[in-house]
């Protein structure tokens, strides 16, 4: 029709075009976030946190607030936290520096019961959430997000680790939106526990679209070295 042909030069010919695409992550990393809640210390922005996404930290201690991303630019992106919580902080023995910044200081609640953390806007697209809940006097949390797979999450507690530990300071989650909706976290305690949630993590999944491409420009290297 437009008579192109799908020869080696065409590949090279698209290889600017994939590597521009390839190096726009900017873009998609503007949808990932650290959030760090409660009334105490921020982390910096080197800290990674167990999702290993280094960055800009929001600091909330209320609802709602529009969120940065990692990369510290504003965005449409909202978290609601619930009414009935409140910041607190709690010197946990043994977390220092950055650790320390995320875990001792949180939004709590009146024993037991349940609370609904909301994320509005994050637009189409798969995520995971970290979800962090530790409390060195209690083990009785647990997180919840409506619609991802994993499904109800038990978090421990009790002494620090010295490192993040699935399944004892965080739960893991995958959300994927096929269209624009709230995501909705719900956080726990029982058996007479005070509530407290430490934060999260939102990390953007690369889109196979996205993946597919990074093939392409790949595909076009190896053709152009067989060219030369
Ligand atoms: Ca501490």
């Amino acid at each position: 029709m437009n008579g192109i042909t799908w020869s080696p030069r065409t590949w090279i010919g698209l290889f600017p075009v994939t590597v521009a695409l390839a190096s726009a992550t900017p873009l998609a990393q503007a949808q990932s976030f650290n959030i760090d809640l409660g009334g105490g210390a921020t982390p910096s922005n080197s800290y990674g946190g167990a999702a290993s996404q280094p960055g800009y930290w929001n600091f909330v201690g209320g609802s709602p607030q529009m969120l940065a991303d990692i990369g510290g630019n504003l965005t449409g992106v909202e978290l609601l936290t619930p009414f009935a919580t409140w910041p607190a902080t709690f010197d946990h023995p043994g977390t220092s520096g950055d650790d320390e910044a995320l875990l001792d200081d949180f939004m709590t609640w009146t024993p037991s019961g349940s609370m609904p953390f909301v994320v509005q806007g994050l637009p189409i697209g798969t995520y995971q959430f970290y979800s962090y809940s530790f409390a060195p006097d209690s083990a009785n949390s647990w997180v919840d997000i409506i619609g991802a797979p994993e499904g109800f999450q038990l978090l421990g507690g009790g002494t620090w680790p010295g490192s993040h530990q699935l399944g004892l300071t965080y739960a893991l989650h995958t959300v994927t939106l096929t269209q624009p909706t709230d995501v909705v976290i719900n956080v726990g305690v029982w058996n007479g526990a005070w509530g407290g949630f430490n934060g999260f993590q939102i990390v953007q999944v690369p889109e196979p679209a996205t993946l597919g491409l990074l093939a392409m420009g790949g595909l076009a290297m190896i053709r152009r070295r067989r060219a030369v």
